[in-house]
């Protein structure tokens, strides 16, 4: 039996205070939940303070570059289908230097889920604004206040019909690793942006600030009907929507490619290798 001690426990490097914690201890819960050995799970992440968190779970880990999580990830899937894949980095990570790639994933669907810790900030660097920051918003690089709308990833991953979206609140951990629960049993991309308090450099966007306005969805919500989950997903102001937002049963990447099995098992055939290599003679 998969217990939370086999997912071990380190030292991090996060603030005290940090709303990535409860982000890690969701994640665990949710990996022991599915009955997930660690040598099962493959955990996928970029550059910065949430991206640090695979460097804490005693599992398998792939740490790419800055914004880069995405790709690779996709490659480890159809290397290794046998893996169950969790991806998650920063929203400066993710729909800022990987933000095409997230537009990319949306639209091949491969079967992972997707965590994004969204301190509206670029923590690790020390604040300045990402692209979730809002209008307006003082850091010491963005001295006059940001000059940009900020990008809603849900609604975008909405508009573009991905297969699972959801919004999640450090400040609600079990209603965060329900969701994480729920996005890893999902066949497809599971989408699941985590407001997450940077108590060192966001200022605004506190624990408290997000408390007061995030709304679990109420029971019967339909997260089936694409326009009402449009709708619930452009939702930002004195309440913020959490819960599964979206849902579709869309092909997989997978589903769209003749897939047989981790590539390390494949036999290899020396006779087709040298039929491949005189097509190119
Ligand atoms: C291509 C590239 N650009 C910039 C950096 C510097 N950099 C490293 S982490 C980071 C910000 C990370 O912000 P976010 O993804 O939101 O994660 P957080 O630290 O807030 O958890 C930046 C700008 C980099 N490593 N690579
Ligand atoms: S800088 Fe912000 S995001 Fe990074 S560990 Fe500290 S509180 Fe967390
Ligand atoms: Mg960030």
């Amino acid at each position: 039996m998969t217990t939370l001690e086999d997912y071990g426990t380190y030292e991090t490097a996060w603030c005290p205070g940090c709303g990535n914690f409860a982000i890690l201890d969701a994640v665990k819960s949710a990996l022991v939940a599915a009955k997930l050995s660690p040598h099962e799970a493959l955990m996928v992440s970029g550059i910065g303070q949430a991206a640090k968190l695979p460097h804490y779970l005693n599992c398998n880990v792939f740490n790419g570059l800055h914004g880069r999580a995405l790709p690779a990830a996709t490659g480890a899937r159809l290397a290794n289908p046998k893996l169950h894949m969790i991806v998650e980095s920063g929203d400066g990570c993710t729909y800022g230097e990987g933000g095409n790639h997230f537009l990319a994933a949306i639209r091949r669907n491969p079967d992972f889920t997707l965590i994004v810790h969204d301190n509206q900030v670029y923590g690790l660097t020390k604040g300045q604004a990402s692209p979730t920051t809002e209008e307006g918003h003082v850091t010491k690089a963005q001295p006059s206040g940001v000059a940009s709308e900020p990008f809603n990833p849900v609604e975008v991953a909405v508009a573009m019909r991905a297969s699972f979206v959801a919004r999640g609140f450090s400040g609600l951990p079990d209603h965060l690793s329900d969701l994480i629960q729920q996005g890893m049993a999902h066949k497809g991309m599971a989408i699941i942006d985590v407001l997450q308090p940077c108590v060192s450099f966001n200022k605004v966007n506190t624990f408290a600030w997000y408390k007061s306005r995030c709304t679990p969805l109420p029971d019967d919500y339909d997260p089936t009907d694409w326009e009402i989950a449009l709708r619930t997903a452009a939702q930002w102001g004195e309440t913020i929507p959490v819960g599964v937002l979206y849902k579709n049963d869309r092909r997989t990447l997978e589903d769209h490619l003749d897939m047989k099995g981790p590539l390390a098992l494949h036999k290899s055939d020396s006779a087709e290798l040298v039929s491949i290599l005189k097509s190119y003679e």
